[in-house]
């Protein structure tokens, strides 16, 4: 077995290689190794200085993420960089690629870092619910000025290389990591016994402004959004300028097991490890290779098509954006334009890059331009004969072996793929608008969807920059399926009495990033009237079913792109409606149905129950894999908080037995209507009885 540090004995000088595939991550055999290493060589008078540097492609990604439930093994991270600290030996920190968390708290404790060009510098810990724990609060601050100290910390974004360099973080950058060792052991050889570390350097000062950390806490308080770990890693960092250095690595480990042991943290590390557990898909062949993607051909140049387009034009794919109605091809066109070239007045590309950018789109006026494409992605209107008609005609022309995928958002893919002679190669990609930016990415596998045609979708997601979740087929899938239940409640608890302000408030309040009845005016009334119409024989028993939804379509009141619908719009203003809550009372009469009070605890419950229970009905079919995968759907797709872990993670810290109490109540209290959708999932029903956990019934791997 390979150890997790080699170790090169160079002159007087040891170099010592993490080699801990795939992030070098600082687990427990590691921290072992490195700290025997270090005293092994402190004992060894022939070694007068070290290097330390990481194999492949990161210096280190930090502390193990998967010991934190399990508690840390000895010896913890803490002491190790203690003991490289206070040794005789002075180290050249060697960064080959990116020193996060505790990656960068170890070179912190070195005397110089030498980084390669590529190499990004992060505490990212407060995107995990906690603080930096190995000294990151303490020492950063004693070599950094203190704005830029608070704002690495406080934020968790990482800082480039040249910029590291700037701030005095890095001493010298160069091309390449092995430039980077290299001239880390020529310069560690010539160093003298001489320490240089925070325990050598002179107590940080704030600056003098008397407000300054006011201002600061103020805007950290607002970036945080409800999260407590950018505040308590402030709180560390300004120990540093009060502190000696011991005392404040005591106060950061007691705010570090703090922050480790809350909720929050629990629930964003659950969603850290989901997000990548999606990638591996239960029953697929693991050595099938993915279909190689050079070019994508989009059908439909509406605002869906356009953004897809955007997306893979700005992953470097070669993209063919087509559309039969020369107007929208060219408007789709200029929407690409547009998105591209706002990125260059945003500085995140420079001017070449968009019109390299620019080179690689053709546009085209028929399906047969799709010919020579790897991947066709249609995009067009939400209707299934539409639909259905574009693949037959992509059957005749797409080459073989391409990949055909429809991005329907609730239509079954599986009727969609027998309209051609090869389903196998039809699959769904259903992306989230704006398609350029939304990461979500649900990836519909078809009764007859093969597996490589699920690994090119997996692959093209990771490239293009989205969270692909592979999903089964069903009406909506996972997210919009789990949406219905949750939008169909609000619909009905308007016409029982609550107002579309009081609605959204109660769920943005519960943490959800948009009301769901404001993200129906976002998304358009037109759109969800016209998807209930395809699923009109699912909802016809329930007259009530999202009947604002449909009498604000038929008076033309789509929402926002109409400027009105459950709200009033004049631009980016919104305002309550005046003239609704007639309109809903007259829609409520005409169904039998009697308004009364509504409690926010009623709505809370309807709609967030509601939507657990079609999680654990989807969880059942199989329509989803796990639970981590509907929780990364959401906080990913639907705007559902990562700070209480999506849905699913929530309701088992919330209590699976109150949630199936709650809607067998809801059941009987809401006579028919209750009857017809609060029936508790049979698993939920189980999990209640036997106080179990979704993983007993869903297991993760
Ligand atoms: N611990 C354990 N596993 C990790 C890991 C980590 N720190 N980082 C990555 N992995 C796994 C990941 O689960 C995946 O596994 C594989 O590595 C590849 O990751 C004391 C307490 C480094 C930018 O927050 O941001 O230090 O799915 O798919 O897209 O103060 O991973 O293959 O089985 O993400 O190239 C702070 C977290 C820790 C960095 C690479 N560090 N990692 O991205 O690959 S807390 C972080 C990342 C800490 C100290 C504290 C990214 C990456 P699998 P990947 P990638």
């Amino acid at each position: 077995m390979t150890r997790p540090v080699v170790i090169e004995k160079i002159g007087s000088v040891l170099l010592l290689r993490m080699q801990a595939p795939p992030v070098n991550a600082l687990g427990a055999q590691l921290r072992k190794d490195l700290q025997e290493a270090v005293a092994a060589a402190a004992a060894d008078p022939a070694i007068t200085s070290l290097v330390v540097t990481g194999q492949g492609k990161l210096f280190s990604a930090g502390a193990d993420i998967a010991e934190f439930e399990a508690g840390m093994a000895k010896p913890e991270l803490p002491e190790v960089l203690d003991t490289i600290e206070r040794s005789r030996l002075p180290v050249v920190a060697a960064i080959n690629g990116s020193a996060l968390g505790g990656g960068l708290e170890l070179a912190l404790v070195c005397d110089y870092r030498f980084a390669a060009r590529r190499a990004k510098f992060g505490l990212p810990e407060v995107s995990l619910g906690i603080i930096p724990g190995a000294g990151g609060t303490q020492r950063l601050p004693r070599l950094i000025d203190a704005e830029a100290a608070i704002a690495m910390t406080t934020s968790g974004k990482p800082v480039s290389a040249s910029e590291a360099e700037a701030f005095g973080l890095v001493d010298r950058v160069f091309d390449s990591g092995d430039e980077a060792v290299a001239a880390a052991v020529a310069h560690a050889a010539a160093l003298g016994t001489a320490r240089r570390t925070a325990r050598t350097a002179p107590p940080p000062a704030l600056p003098d402004s008397t407000d300054f950390v006011a201002q600061q806490r103020l805007a950290i308080t607002r970036q945080a959004k409800g999260r407590d770990a950018p505040l308590k890693a402030l709180e560390s960092v300004l120990n540093a300028y009060a502190l000696p250095l011991d005392e404040g690595l005591a106060r950061e480990a007691a705010i570090f097991a703090e922050c480790n042991s809350s909720l929050q943290a629990k629930a964003l590390q659950h969603v850290f490890f989901a997000e990548r557990q999606v990638a591996q898909v239960r029953g697929m062949d693991a050595a099938v290779t993915a279909h190689t993607v050079a070019g994508v051909a989009v059908i439909g140049a509406g605002t869906m098509g356009s953004g897809i387009a955007t997306a893979c034009l700005q992953a470097g794919l070669k993209v063919t954006l087509i559309d039969v109605n020369p107007g929208s091809l060219a408007k789709g066109a200029q929407a690409i334009a547009r998105i591209i070239e706002g990125n260059v007045a945003k500085g995140r590309i420079d001017a070449g890059a968009a019109a390299a950018t620019l080179q690689r789109l053709e546009l085209g006026d028929s399906l047969s331009a799709a010919a020579s494409a790897d991947l066709v992605i249609e995009a067009v209107v939400e209707n299934m004969a539409v639909k259905q008609k574009v693949f037959a005609e992509l059957d005749r022309i797409a080459k073989p072996g391409a990949i055909l995928a429809t991005n329907t958002s609730t239509l079954n893919v599986d009727l969609i793929a027998n309209a051609t002679a090869r389903p196998h190669d039809v699959i769904g990609l259903h992306f989230f608008s704006p398609a350029h930016v939304m990461r979500l990415l649900e990836i519909v596998r078809g009764a007859k969807t093969s597996d490589q045609a699920v690994k090119t979708a997996l692959d093209l997601s990771r490239r293009i920059g989205k969270v692909g979740v592979v999903v089964g087929v069903c009406y909506g899938f996972v997210g919009n399926r789990m949406l219905e239940p949750y939008a169909r409640d609000a619909h009905r608890l308007l016409l029982e009495g609550a107002s579309p302000s009081q609605l959204d408030t109660v769920l943005t309040r519960f943490g959800m990033a948009m009301g769901v009845l404001s993200m129906c005016d976002m998304a358009g009334n037109d759109v969800g009237a016209s998807m209930r119409r395809e699923n009109r024989a699912a909802i016809a028993h329930d007259p009530s079913y999202c009947r604002m939804g449909d009498v604000l379509d038929a008076r033309g009141e789509f929402g926002q792109k109409a400027g009105l619908g459950f709200y009033a719009y004049a631009g980016r203003d919104k305002s309550e409606r005046l003239d609704l809550v007639d309109l809903i009372a007259a829609e409520a009469d005409q169904l039998g149905i009697v308004r009364r009070e509504i409690g926010d605890e009623e709505i809370f419950e309807r709609c967030l129950y509601s939507l657990v229970n079609e999680g654990c009905r989807i969880l059942e079919e199989g329509i989803a894999q796990r639970p981590g995968d509907i929780d990364t759907i959401w906080c990913n797709g639907y705007g559902f908080p990562a700070l209480l872990g999506g849905p699913m993670h929530w309701a088992e810290a919330h209590g699976l037995q109150h949630i199936h109490d709650r809607l067998a109540h809801w059941r009987a209290a809401l006579g028919t209507y209750g009857e017809a959708w609060f029936s508790p999932a049979a698993s939920l029903t189980e999990l209640a009885r036997n106080r179990g956990r979704l993983v007993d019934l869903f297991p993760s791997d």
